[in-house]
């Protein structure tokens, strides 16, 4: 505590009260969302309220209320489900405190949105599905509706279908929950017993990638199945790199410069400045041979070679830190 030198008001005093409301926290990319967001939170003397989320959206609803009595200066709401927040995320609002969204669409214009560029997310994946497998094969696919990121991702994949009238969606299935990787794994298990002529599973969430890889595994087809995804974690490039894995690429950003970039849209609008309406952080192909070509073992090698995995320009000031990975 004790400021930033050179900062604009409150942050020139420091001890700024911010509040992290996560819909969840379980999983690779939101433990990095949130370790990017703390990193920054401290980088800014700000004093960051954490509150975890379990997927539920009464208890998501009641953490905002919390953060309001708190006397919180700014919230960053990180997921969710639009129907059970706008409500009180309005009172936050009337009450003077500066909200963020991050994947979720509260649709209102004081709040500004980050995401990660999602289209492109689902486009560079599928394009490389394209490149490694033509455009005629069968795929199963793994969505669940009303999650803004998967909803977006699946606009594209939508479209591919139409243009693409030789790709066959044989399965679609899916689940997140608190265990979304094994879950999924047991429904991909079914699919791909069903259909085994199933050769492209295109999964746009690391866990929903790690669920599918752990069915093909189980079920001795890794060999025969190619999986593109979206997200990185250390555990995954793990996964995407060693022998015989059937995880072949994904698209993604480093979640903590996503969780750091919050963090920033919101201490810039405490502190009055102008900030876009969207906020976007650009992902990144990876391929499973691209990993292994670079010999990248964690997310913070990859930083050392990518520079968007180690920053970002989105939501920056003269006076915020955002070196921080
Ligand atoms: C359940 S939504 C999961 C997605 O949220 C973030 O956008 C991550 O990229 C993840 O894929």
């Amino acid at each position: 505590a004790g400021g930033l030198s050179g900062a604009p008001a409150p942050f020139d005093k420091g001890d700024v009260k911010v509040a992290l409301i996560s819909y969840i926290s379980a999983g690779d990319f939101f433990q990095a969302y949130q370790a990017g967001a703390e990193a920054q939170a401290k980088a800014l003397d700000i004093d960051l309220r954490v509150f975890p989320g379990r997927q539920d959206a009464a208890e998501q609803r009641e953490q905002i209320l919390q953060a309001i009595n708190l006397g919180v200066a700014g919230i960053v709401v990180d997921h969710g489900l639009p129907e059970s927040l706008s409500d009180v995320v309005q009172q936050a609002l009337d009450k003077g405190i500066k909200v963020v969204a991050f994947d979720v669409n509260l649709n209102n214009p004081e709040i500004p949105q980050v995401e990660q560029s999602d289209h492109q997310i689902a486009e560079q994946a599928l394009a490389q599905a394209v490149k490694e497998n033509g455009k005629v094969f069968n795929a199963g696919y793994v969505y669940v509706a009303g999650f803004a990121p998967l909803d977006r991702r699946n606009e594209v994949w939508e479209k591919f279908k139409s243009d693409n009238s030789g790709v066959v969606e044989k399965a679609h299935f899916g689940v997140v929950n608190d265990t979304t990787a094994t879950s999924t794994a047991d429904q991909a298990k079914a699919a791909l017993t069903a259909n085994p002529d199933i050769s492209v599973v295109f999964a746009p969430y690391d866990e929903f990638a790690r669920g599918v890889k752990l069915a093909a595994g189980d079920l001795g087809v890794a060999g025969k199945l190619k999986i593109y995804s979206a997200d990185v974690s250390t555990a995954d490039i793990q996964e995407i790199t060693e022998p015989g894995s059937p995880w072949v690429a994904t698209v993604a950003t480093n979640p903590a410069v996503v969780g750091a970039v919050s963090v920033r849209a919101a201490a810039l609008q405490i502190a009055g400045e102008e900030i876009p309406h969207q906020i976007t952080v650009k992902p990144t192909l990876l391929t499973q041979e691209s990993l292994r070509a670079a010999g990248v073992k964690t997310i913070e090698e990859l930083a050392q070679k990518i520079p968007a995995f180690s920053t970002s320009d989105a939501a920056t000031a003269s006076w915020i830190p955002d070196k921080l990975f």
